[in-house]
């Protein structure tokens, strides 16, 4: 396929023309949409859900809910009623505004309907990865004081309650066999509790949530975000996800993410759309069923995910009805241009790469549905965020060149701050007017931005700097391998060498001869000085539970280091 293929025929979104609108905007005219710019009076789940039942859509399917045992639909008044039920819970026991209130559980309809209890009484919500192990359980409970959680009687056994003494209650869903002192059973509460609720009036700079994230060294920051980051949901569903009035929004990242809850719960629900949520583990057969069976029109998903659909092939697709998909998006991690090749071949669809992180709240640099296409490319910034690339000294280079990706300061999802660490915090901002991101990456003359790599992450061969993106993405193209991790390994001559670790697609098996042939596949496609002089066979890569490839870990394995916080990996 040629990029002038994926470049043609553009959909026009609700953004427009992209010169236009970056030149014309205001955040204000955003802000406007908001009840509270006349009350003042905030509330994150009251505009993502109450709203809705107010303005006359209380009927209209809010969460699509299904896994292997439950499909369920819940009208945006039946949302408000349950949220309201909790808050009053939550109330009863004297939890409320700026409090810490984790959610410790896998993805189903309670999970939400505790979130959204949790924001209506203004505490601030933390969501955790069910497969947190007790230590990194503890951690980031003991480290937010939270005074409560929600969890599941499998869970519980995790909690070290006794080594967590601001931890006050713990709610449980889901049967249990006896009741401990300061165990809550959630559905009886629920039960006898009302389903009218005021919810607790915020003003802009309150709490809304913080996601623990890990860094490669030390304990995982708490990045602490408030309600105004409403603003930048709002309006990236929008203008990026392109939520209009009958889509169906399928967002396949977990809670436990930011994306699962910036673009899983937020932004959807703030422009008043069609939820879908799925339980349970990655299938490929499932998520293509989910896709038919809810008639999904938007898909946001991240290159793990595209990668591991990509090695099921071709054959499954044609086993279901995908015509409803209308608009495909990813994050996470650099979309390889093969993925973005594939899509475009097996879904006739455009995937739209979309970059942003945890600390920034919401997407800043994205493939809008109206702006065309270049595979690899992470897209340009969105109206309203400068952004620029950097030298070591915090001066803009020109095109170009790689360096520090850096925006200006500041917009309305930028982090508040990390709880309890101001030092780390101010680490982003060394630059003054400036948020630097920790990674490289270099922007061409049209503007669009190209990822390389975290900063740690570039090495360093022969006085050449490479990213490990773009030695990946050529390795992806070779039809042996299914995943590649590239880092740079000290030598005495190049100063470092490129070493691939990969993973191979079924039906391959390792050998020396595939090994040269794949040294010669990037040295042929890419350069000689980007070829892995060293390739090492995986059964898997190490990655992180939102499908980042640890390249941190792959390092220390290679070098005998420690391998720094490893509470998010997978399995
Ligand atoms: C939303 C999220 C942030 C880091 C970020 C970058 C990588 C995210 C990307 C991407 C290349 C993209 N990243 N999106 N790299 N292209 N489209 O992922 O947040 O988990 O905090 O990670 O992920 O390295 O700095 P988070």
């Amino acid at each position: 396929m040629k990029i002038e293929e994926l470049q043609a025929v553009v959909p026009t979104s609700n953004m427009g023309s992209y010169e236009q609108a970056y030149n014309n905007f205001q955040w204000e005219d955003v802000e406007r949409h908001f009840t509270w710019y006349e009350t003042g009076k905030v509330n994150m789940a009251h505009e993502a859900i109450d709203r809705h039942v107010e303005e006359g859509r209380g009927e209209k399917a809010a969460l699509l809910y299904c896994d292997a045992n439950r499909h369920e639909t819940y009208t945006f008044s039946q949302l408000r009623a349950s949220s309201n039920r909790f808050g009053n819970v939550l109330r009863k026991y004297g939890i409320g505004k700026g409090e810490r209130v984790f959610i410790f559980m896998p993805r189903s309809p309670e999970l939400v309907i505790s979130m959204l209890g949790v924001l209506k009484v203004g505490a601030v919500v933390g969501p955790l990865f069910e497969a947190f192990m007790e230590t990194a359980v503890k951690d980031r409970l003991e480290d937010s004081g939270a005074v409560a959680l929600v969890t599941t009687p499998a869970l519980l056994s995790r909690v070290k309650r006794e080594e967590l003494p601001e931890l006050r209650h713990i709610f449980v869903v889901g049967d249990m066999d006896e009741r401990e002192q300061g165990i809550i059973d959630f559905e009886t509460e629920m039960l006898t509790s009302s389903e009218e609720l005021e919810p607790e009036w915020l003003s802009r700079e309150d709490g809304l949530i913080i996601h623990y994230t890990s860094g490669s060294t030390g304990k995982p920051k708490g990045v602490y975000h408030v309600q105004n980051a409403m603003i930048q949901h709002y309006y990236t569903g929008k203008m990026v996800l392109d939520l209009r009035e009958d889509d169906v929004y399928w967002c396949t990242a977990d809670p436990g993410w930011v994306t699962g809850t910036s673009y899983g719960i937020f932004a959807p629900w703030l422009n008043g759309a069609t939820n879908v949520i799925r339980g349970g583990r990655f299938s490929p057969e499932d998520w293509y069923r989910t896709i038919e069976r809810h008639e999904v029109t938007i898909w946001y998903s991240a290159p793990t995910a595209f990668r591991m659909l990509m090695s099921a092939g071709e054959q499954v697709v044609s086993n279901y009805d995908l015509s409803s998909l209308r608009h495909v998006l990813s994050v996470g991690e650099p979309l390889n241009p093969e993925v973005v090749r594939w899509g475009w071949q097996v879904y006739t669809q455009r995937i739209h790469d979309t970059w942003w992180m945890t600390e920034t709240g919401g997407q800043l640099i994205c493939n809008y549905p109206e702006l065309p296409i270049k595979p690899g490319s992470m897209g340009k910034p969105l109206p309203g965020i400068q952004a620029a690339i950097l030298d070591d000294r915090g001066q803009v280079l020109p095109p170009n060149r790689m360096g520090h990706l850096a925006i200006r300061t500041p917009w309305p999802s930028m982090m508040n701050r990390i709880w309890n660490n101001p030092n780390k915090f101010q680490e982003y901002f060394r630059f003054p007017g400036w948020y630097v991101s920790g990674d490289s990456a270099y922007m061409d003359e049209d503007g669009y931005f190209w990822f390389q790599g975290r900063i740690d992450d570039v090495i360093n061969s022969s006085g050449e700097r490479i990213g490990p993106f773009e030695v990946e993405s050529k390795l992806l193209e070779h039809p042996a391998v299914a995943e590649a991790g590239v880092i740079g390994k000290p030598d005495t001559v190049r100063g470092e060498i490129i070493k691939a670790f990969v993973a191979l697609r079924d039906g391959y098996t390792a050998s020396e001869a595939l090994q040269q042939d794949i040294y010669r596949f990037v040295k042929e496609g890419l350069s000689a000085h980007a070829a892995p002089r060293e390739i090492e066979f995986k059964e898997k890569l190490p990655k992180t539970r939102s499908g980042k490839i640890m390249r941190r870990v792959l390092k220390a394995w290679e070098l005998n280091l420690p391998t720094g916080d490893l509470s998010t990996i997978e399995d």
